[in-house]
């Protein structure tokens, strides 16, 4: 049973756990355990992301280093008109919602094609969710609003039929650069499978530039970034009653020129042994030992439109910043 919450201007749901052992065992922080577990510990960068976390995360779109939200949203100004008048009416999902900042350059395109439209924001946060909700229903009079809280998996695997004309699925900021090869291809597999054909797929990605630029958009002078891969520590002391002290750990971004991927640590300044009681854990961490909490890759046009192409997401048009910073990419479900 869903679990609901409705007022008469918008609705949220609370999405399920998946019935699959990956999907419960997650839900118990397992992908935790086996991160920390491992020679080259990693900790999954879902965790950035409480109420604070994605707090952080806005901080650190306004940022004068972090020029991908802004970039994108100058494409977004320039081309929603486009993208719009390319798809037509249609159903709007958004992953990884967050404030709804950027979508609203979208959402003004479509409102000025059709008086009542739909959109559907999906984020892990139902504090930002319920908030951006309650905005947006007050800006767009005739937008019909359903929230849906969890994961991208369980989102694009408990949507159901629409009775729109269309669909479009869009996934903006490049947050698809956190994902590993294999996840980023099981990812687009899975959207490729939700959208009925001549359904659309939006996909924000940063692209390549010059290590400076990117090194200093994840590490910002006031520090905000560091305090956003920090709080991921805290995030875990609430959720699973660990006690790690954030006072003996140290914000660490790098971009590996190999791999064209921001990596982002957390470093132990101390040996020090950390206990994580509801997920019976106790990790042992060698002074300078690193944490891996994000890679965020960086990506080139042309490789992005031929992974695309291979998993029946056809590019209809690449839209990009003057300095070649930013990409949008429409694409089109051929099936
Ligand atoms: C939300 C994943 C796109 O990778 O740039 C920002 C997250 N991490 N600063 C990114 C992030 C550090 C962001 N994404």
């Amino acid at each position: 049973m869903l679990i609901q919450l409705e007022t008469e201007h918008f609705n949220i749901e609370y999405l399920q756990p998946l019935e699959t052992t990956k999907e419960v065992n997650h839900s118990l922080g397992q992908d935790i355990k086996e991160g920390l577990n491992q020679g080259i510990k990693k900790i999954p960068s879902k965790y950035f992301y409480d109420d604070q976390g994605s707090q952080l995360f806005e901080q650190i779109c306004e940022l004068s280093e972090y020029y991908p939200t802004r970039t994108e949203a100058s494409i977004l100004r320039q081309y929603a008109d486009e993208i719009a008048e390319i798809t037509g009416i249609c159903e709007l999902i958004e992953l990884g919602s967050g404030s709804s900042t950027k979508t609203r350059l979208l959402l003004d395109a479509y409102n000025q094609q059709n008086e009542v439209f739909k959109y559907m924001p999906i984020d892990v946060s139902a504090g930002i969710l319920k908030e951006s909700a309650i905005q947006l229903k007050q800006d767009y009079n005739s937008l019909q609003i359903q929230g849906l809280v969890g994961t991208y998996d369980q989102a694009l695997t408990q949507l159901k039929p629409t009775s729109w004309p269309a669909r479009m699925i869009f996934f903006l900021g490049s947050s698809i650069g956190n994902f590993s090869e294999s996840d980023y291809d099981n990812f687009l597999k899975k959207i490729a499978q939700v959208l009925e054909n001549g359904d659309y797929f939006l996909l924000g990605i940063d692209l390549q530039k010059p290590k400076s630029i990117l090194e200093a958009a994840y590490n910002d002078s006031q520090g905000v970034t560091a305090a956003f891969n920090l709080n991921m520590l805290t995030h875990l002391n609430h959720k699973f009653e660990g006690d790690f002290d954030i006072n003996y750990f140290k914000h660490q971004a790098i971009y590996n020129e190999k791999n064209n991927q921001i990596e982002m640590y957390l470093l132990s300044e101390k040996e020090q042994e950390i206990s994580i009681k509801n997920l019976d854990l106790v990790v042992n961490l060698e002074k300078g030992e690193k944490i891996l909490t994000e890679i965020s890759r960086k990506f080139d046009v042309e490789e992005t439109k031929q992974k695309l192409e291979s998993q029946q997401l056809k590019p209809v048009k690449v839209f990009t910043d003057e300095n070649n910073w930013f990409a949008l990419m429409l694409c089109q479900a051929v099936k």
